[in-house]
């Protein structure tokens, strides 16, 4: 299976402002050299139905907004995240093992506990859609079939709120109308090679002589490619090494009181200590997430030397809390969040809970 969010990140700043519900939204990456230079990093479907499109530089996006009504709003990765790790956590308990692609995108092994049954695949697609939908108010696309290369091709097929299946007899049907350019991994160079030499489509590029591919591509990509226009691929799911641990949550007030802070850190830590030792990890970095009322992000990190002392992740943010209400004497916060990064796994390093 392959799970990819909707228009995810302008879809998480439309839920976090219910003003924003019907309009377009273009979330936007402001490089900063000048006001409105920048990339366009995504928009959600009503955007992208004036044009506005991921990639496009900002200055553009303007001016086919010009009066419209259109909502342009800077990138809040540290909010993403937050949101993207609670959908990856909540997949992986609905999978054998699930890789995470991206920050919105992930690869479901559910060979076993759907007992190789589609019945029971969509099943569980549709157990996914609805948790992530009422938990996080977020939609997804969903591809499912017999391997990675063609679940994400279906996934991509309908969307959003789509789920696609593929059974394997029909991969071949599936394919053979696509444009090369639109096969998952082949890229504009490759696409215009292909085109050149009279190849259009997945059925053009499976019926093309091998041994000709091979002369131009050399053997390794031509069998990608032969296998790509054939929906074949064998790659296994990886489970996924996370990069980091965070657990935000929301203080009872907005407030800027060490006591009442602290005590909302050591809820998270508690909560972050049981997957501490369930992913058997040991950690080096430490960070204090802070949001004000105002929902200004900031991120303050101590490195130390690699440990997996659960008192760390309280004594550090503590010390770097101090240092924020110092620096910050004027501002409340509304959210606080610990993270731990630069991690390591040792499958046999035993926890006190082991012995
Ligand atoms: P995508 O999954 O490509 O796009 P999307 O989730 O916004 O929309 P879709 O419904 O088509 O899946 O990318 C996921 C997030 O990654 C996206 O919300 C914003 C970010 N992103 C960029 O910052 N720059 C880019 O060029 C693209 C394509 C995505
Ligand atoms: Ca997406």
């Amino acid at each position: 299976m392959h799970v990819d969010i909707d228009s995810f990140y302008a879809s998480v700043e439309e839920n976090r402002n219910p003003l924003l519900k019907g309009k377009p939204v273009v979330i936007c990456v402001y490089s900063g050299r000048k006001e409105d230079s920048g990339a366009v990093s995504t928009s959600n479907y009503k955007a992208r139905e004036l044009g506005i499109k991921a990639g496009m530089p900002i200055i553009i996006a303007k001016r086919i907004a010009k009066d419209k009504d259109v909502i342009f709003l800077p990138v809040d990765m540290e909010y993403y995240r937050e949101v993207s790790e609670r959908i990856m956590d909540l997949m992986e308990e609905e999978s054998d093992i699930m890789e995470q692609v991206s920050i919105d995108e992930a690869y479901l092994d559910i060979t076993k506990i759907s007992n190789s049954d589609w019945d029971k695949a969509i099943e569980i697609a549709k157990k996914i859609k609805e948790k992530i939908y009422s938990q996080e108010d977020l939609t997804v696309s969903i591809g499912i079939s017999t391997n990675k290369f063609v679940a994400k091709m279906a996934s991509d097929f309908k969307k959003p709120n789509g789920l696609t299946i593929v059974k394997e007899e029909d991969i071949k049907k599936f394919l053979d109308n696509f444009p090369v350019s639109k096969l998952h991994g082949i890229g504009n160079k490759t696409t215009t090679v292909l085109n050149e030499i009279g190849i259009q489509t997945a059925k053009d590029l499976g019926e093309f002589d091998q041994k000709e591919l091979e002369e131009i591509f050399g053997k390794n990509k031509a069998k990608l490619l032969h296998d790509k226009a054939l929906g074949i691929d064998d790659t296994a799911v990886k489970p996924r090494e996370k990069k980091q641990l965070s657990r935000i949550g929301t203080l009872k007030k907005d407030t800027n009181d060490n006591d009442e802070i602290i005590e909302k850190i050591i809820e998270l830590a508690k909560d972050l200590e049981n997957r501490i030792k369930k992913n058997k990890v040991s950690f080096r970095t430490i960070s204090l997430i802070t949001i004000d009322t105002e929902l200004k992000t900031q991120t303050k990190s101590e490195t130390i030397p690699q440990t997996n002392d659960i008192q760390r992740v309280i004594s550090i943010p503590k010390d770097l809390l101090e240092k924020y209400l110092k620096e910050n004497p004027d501002k409340k916060l509304r959210r606080v969040g610990i993270r731990i990064s630069n991690l390591e796994f040792s499958k046999t390093q035993k926890t006190l809970d082991d012995f």
